[in-house]
């Protein structure tokens, strides 16, 4: 037979699969984290609406720039896709002051060398989307590093491309989860490399775990935003009184269903897709 998978490594809450020499499996299971801790109680089918989502915004934006995307598997939360010499670096974007942004601009009053106005305040729009990218730490959280640290990384040619890029994917996403009511905070991707020396998307693309998706109905700029789909998860930790260190707590019924419902909610509302279509015959819809 020629369906062996051989396990390559694990990422907090996803499993990479090698199929043959051309070829990985990318699979996203249930796990929740947060606080940077990965929770002992599943969300069901979290994994396939990531899955389905990233498999979306692949077909959806594939005329901007290509992806690594062959098949989604019946399962639902299986991605098959092309193997690639990953960029040894995140490709960030931001539109709103958020997160480790929001860290660096309070600190310095720039992000990644992006010098921004003075008195911006935490979750604010900034005048343009910008290219943060950041190092893949291999433990513990990435840098944000500068044009000229990235370039090194990847070559001036290569950064130009891959923030160019970056920017345009960012502005379409945003542009379509803002007429569905969703605010698209920031985004990390990822880029490979193919064969023939072409840029290609890789990794998972537009998911709330790649992703600051906020509702919003409820924006409120001046401190930060309720997430849209760990908010839940988040405030019954805090309610706990939990260190946010190893071990996590259990979740309630109550909490995983409405965690559950957040996801199928922003998995409807950005693909305008029924979640129970894609479970019955996972696959991804052409522009
Ligand atoms: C690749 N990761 C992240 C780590 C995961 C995911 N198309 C590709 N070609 C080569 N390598 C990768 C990809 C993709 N996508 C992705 N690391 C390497 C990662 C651990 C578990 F699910």
């Amino acid at each position: 037979m020629s369906d062996t998978a051989t396990h390559l490594g694990s990422g907090k809450v996803r499993e990479l699969y090698s199929l043959d020499g051309v070829r990985l499996l990318l699979v996203a299971s249930d796990r929740i984290s947060t606080f940077d801790v990965v929770l002992p109680t599943e969300i069901p089918d979290k994994g396939r609406v990531l899955t389905g989502l990233s498999g979306h915004w692949f077909a959806q934006t594939a005329a901007i720039v290509p992806n690594h995307l062959l098949a989604l598997r019946d399962d639902g939360r299986s991605t098959e896709c092309r193997r690639l010499e990953m960029l040894p670096i995140e490709c960030v974007v931001r539109g709103y002051l958020s997160g480790s942004g929001w860290k660096d601009y309070r600190a310095s009053g720039a992000i990644c060398g992006h010098v921004l106005p003075e008195g911006l305040v935490e979750s604010q729009q900034l005048p343009e989307p910008i290219f943060t990218p950041a190092t893949k730490a291999q433990s513990g959280h990435d840098e944000n590093i500068d044009r000229v640290a990235a370039a090194a990384l990847v070559g001036e040619a290569r950064f130009d491309e891959v923030e160019r890029l970056s920017l345009e994917l960012y502005g379409y996403v945003s542009a379509q989860a803002a007429a569905r009511g969703i605010i698209l905070a920031d985004t990390k991707l990822e880029f490979g490399i193919d064969g023939d020396g072409k840029l290609v998307l890789a990794d998972e693309a537009f998911t709330p775990d790649s992703s600051r998706f906020w509702p919003a109905d409820e924006y409120e700029p001046g401190g930060p935003q309720p997430s849209f789909d760990k908010q839940f998860v988040r405030d019954y930790c805090e309610s706990l009184g939990w260190d946010k260190t190893y071990p996590g707590p259990e979740l309630t019924d109550d909490v995983v269903m409405g965690t559950r419902a957040r996801y199928v909610e922003a998995f409807e509302r950005l693909t305008g897709l029924a979640f129970d279509d894609y479970l019955e015959q996972p696959e991804v819809v052409l522009a």
